[in-house]
Order: C-alpha cells, then sequence, then structure tokens
C-alpha cells in the first residue's frame, strides 16, 4: 500500500510537470484530487487496513495530496508566465514604483535632538546600555539599599559579581554616562572639563502601560565648567523646547528630588493647545517633559571632578515622551510607537 501511494504521488507530479496547457492541469487536478480522483480512491483502503497502520498510511496520503497541489500550482504559474513572454511588452511604460520606507519616528526624533544640541556645542556621546551597578547608581549617591533606587524598576543580569563595580544591570537611565564622561575628559592624556554631552541611549525598565514601554530611550545632557548656574540649566531648556516644539513653547522648572541632583526639578512644558492656559488635555496649561538639575558634588567626586572648582548641571528626559508631545500629535498610548502597526507610521 505505502509503495502504491509513493508510485501514485511520482507519477503524478511528473504527468503534471509535462502538460502544456491551463485545462490539461484542471483534468489532471480532477484525476488526481477530485471526489472520485486516485488521492480518494486510495483514501477509502485505510478502513480496511490494520489498525497500526492506518495514521502511517493516512499520512502518506496528506504528503502525497500536497505534493500534487504544490505541482499543480507550479505548473500553473509555469504556463502563465510561458504565455505572458509571448505577449507584445512595451519598454517605454513606467515600472512599477517600488515602495520607499522611511526612518522610525523615534530615529527621526534622535537625529532632530542630536542636531539642536550640536548647534549650541554638544557632543554626542554613547555609553553601555548593559552596565555595572556603580555608574547606573552607586557613583549616582545612590548607595546600596537607598530606596530611590526602586523607582528606576531596574532589570539585573544573572552575572557574577564585580567587587567594586557592582552587579550588572540594563542600564535604566542614561544618567550612568555622567561618571564616565567625566572619567573620559579626567583620564590622561585628556586634560579635565569643559564637558558637554549629549548621551542618548537605549534604557529599560519593568514598566508597561499607556505612558511607559519597557524598553524606551533617553537623553542626557551634562555640562561641567567653571561657573556653571541655574542659568545656563534653563537657557539650554529654552533653547532645545522653542526649536523642537515651537517657539511658542516655553519650559518650568517645578521643585522636585533626585539622588544625583542638587537642586533637583522637573521641567514642564507649555502645553502645545492652549500655550499655558489650561485646556482638557493638559488641565494646568503644563506636560511634564523629565528630570533636570545641578549635579551633585558627590557625583562630581566619583567622577575626580573637584567641585571647589568645577559646577554642573545635567537633564535627562524620554525620546518617545518628548516625541509625543510635539504641537499638533495626538498620541494616547506611547506603545503605538512600537506596535509595527503601519497604518500608523505610514503617516509620518
Ligand atoms: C531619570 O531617569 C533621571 N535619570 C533623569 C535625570 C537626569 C534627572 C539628569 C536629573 C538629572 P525619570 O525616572 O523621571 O528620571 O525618567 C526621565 C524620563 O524618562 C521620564 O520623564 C520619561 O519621559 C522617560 N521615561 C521613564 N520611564 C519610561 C518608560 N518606562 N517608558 C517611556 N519613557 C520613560
Amino acid at each position: 500500500m505505502e509503495e502504491q501511494i509513493q508510485n501514485l504521488r511520482n507519477q503524478a507530479i511528473a504527468r503534471i510537470m509535462a502538460l502544456a496547457s491551463t485545462e490539461e492541469v484542471e483534468e489532471a487536478k480532477l484525476e488526481y484530487l477530485g471526489r472520485s480522483g486516485k488521492i480518494n480512491e486510495v483514501t477509502r483502503q485505510i478502513p480496511s487496513l490494520e489498525p497500526e497502520r492506518r495514521s502511517v498510511v493516512g499520512q502518506l496520503i496528506n504528503d502525497a495530496r500536497e505534493a500534487i497541489e504544490q505541482a499543480l500550482i507550479a505548473q500553473i504559474t509555469e504556463i502563465k508566465n510561458k504565455t505572458d513572454k509571448n505577449k507584445w511588452f512595451d519598454p517605454t511604460i513606467p515600472g512599477n514604483k517600488p515602495q520607499i520606507g522611511h526612518l522610525h519616528l523615534v530615529t527621526q526624533a534622535i537625529e532632530e535632538i542630536s542636531s539642536i544640541f550640536r548647534e549650541i556645542g554638544f557632543s554626542r556621546a554613547r555609553y553601555p546600555e548593559v552596565e555595572w551597578d556603580w555608574y547606573a547608581f552607586e557613583s549616582l549617591n545612590m548607595p546600596h539599599d537607598h530606596p530611590a533606587r526602586d523607582e528606576w524598576e531596574t532589570f539585573f543580569l544573572d552575572t557574577p559579581e564585580n567587587p567594586k563595580l557592582g552587579k550588572m544591570v540594563l542600564t535604566p537611565h542614561t544618567s550612568n554616562g555622567q561618571v564616565r564622561e567625566m572619567e573620559r575628559v579626567t583620564n590622561p592624556p585628556a586634560g579635565g572639563p569643559p564637558i558637554r554631552m549629549i548621551n542618548i541611549a537605549k534604557c529599560y525598565r519593568r514598566q508597561s502601560d499607556v505612558s511607559h514601554v519597557p524598553m524606551f530611550h533617553q537623553f542626557e545632557g551634562l555640562v561641567v565648567d567653571r561657573g556653571i548656574s541655574i542659568v545656563h540649566l534653563k537657557g539650554t531648556l529654552d533653547y532645545f523646547a522653542r526649536r523642537f516644539f515651537g517657539s511658542e513653547r516655553k519650559t518650568r522648572l517645578r521643585p522636585y528630588h533626585f539622588q544625583f541632583t542638587e537642586p533637583s526639578f522637573e521641567v514642564d512644558i507649555s502645553c502645545g493647545v492652549c500655550l499655558g492656559r489650561g485646556c482638557k488635555l493638559c488641565k494646568s496649561g503644563w506636560l511634564e517633559l523629565g528630570g533636570a538639575g545641578m549635579v551633585h558634588p558627590n557625583v562630581l567626586k566619583a567622577g575626580n571632578i573637584d567641585s571647589t572648582k568645577y559646577s554642573g548641571f545635567a537633564f535627562g528626559w524620554g525620546v518617545e515622551r518628548t516625541h509625543m508631545m510635539k504641537s499638533g500629535l495626538k498620541m494616547e498610548d506611547i506603545r503605538t510607537l512600537y506596535s509595527s502597526d503601519l497604518r500608523y507610521l505610514r503617516q509620518f
């Protein structure tokens, strides 16, 4: 029986491959796969077999049916291609335009953010996204067991601990680049500050809801030099806000707390719809952008910078949230950005 099925399959495929017209292919389809076709003929013999052979033979028949179906489809295509080639061809007819994609919205936002900061003298830096605890927390004035660490809902890696640098983590924020950048400018042969860094990288946290994704991007600014004050921070943020969001938008600083900046602020931007007057969308007239502050002396110390000579400011914002706050964009769920829904992505 098994041999009979194998022969039927081979003969059918050989015959189908020799057919020259679609009518002949249709006839062969009936002959093999039709209700009274040869495949059904062998299928009807299954109940007469010993029970333990039935499933093996059934599987062979199914495989043969599939192979014959594939051969029929391939032969139809072959015949159609041959017929089309004999048709008259006009080479002057314009071809089909290939679909052109575009950079992802987050990549577009990253490029725009980098170029705005480049205009005012910042250099783009990149630091590891799989990082030591030391750079992600400890050097940022957050010793082990400090409760502030909880806010970062961190992914820890199951790898051996380093005696000085601690465990490995997926960077929960781009602030890991602060002490790394300070080390870069203080390690010989570099001669120390000034620093004007913009660090844009992926961050990871155990969060997912309408305003949180587990993998997102932050851009972190760090400026360290002699005589840096809050005025420089506010001026930099205003410059960025006007260039990115439009000249009518303003920023404001609200007192806040971060372990690595003192004083610390949350930065808000005036709402793009009501421009600060208050509306249904924003309620208060302001939308929250991210954190900022003056670099804490302990952080400067961890980066080998003398806090009696130098001071600095830092800020860290989410790229996705910043992009969502652009005027005219009404995105209700941050996860849409990573849903790969082409109906959404093609609009931009
Ligand atoms: C921080 O991460 C600080 N490192 C920011 C900072 C840097 C303060 C330098 C002072 C000086 P925070 O946890 O608030 O702060 O995150 C900053 C921004 O990242 C948020 O305002 C938000 O825009 C974005 N963000 C945080 N978590 C997520 C998430 N899960 N999904 C999308 N965006 C997020």
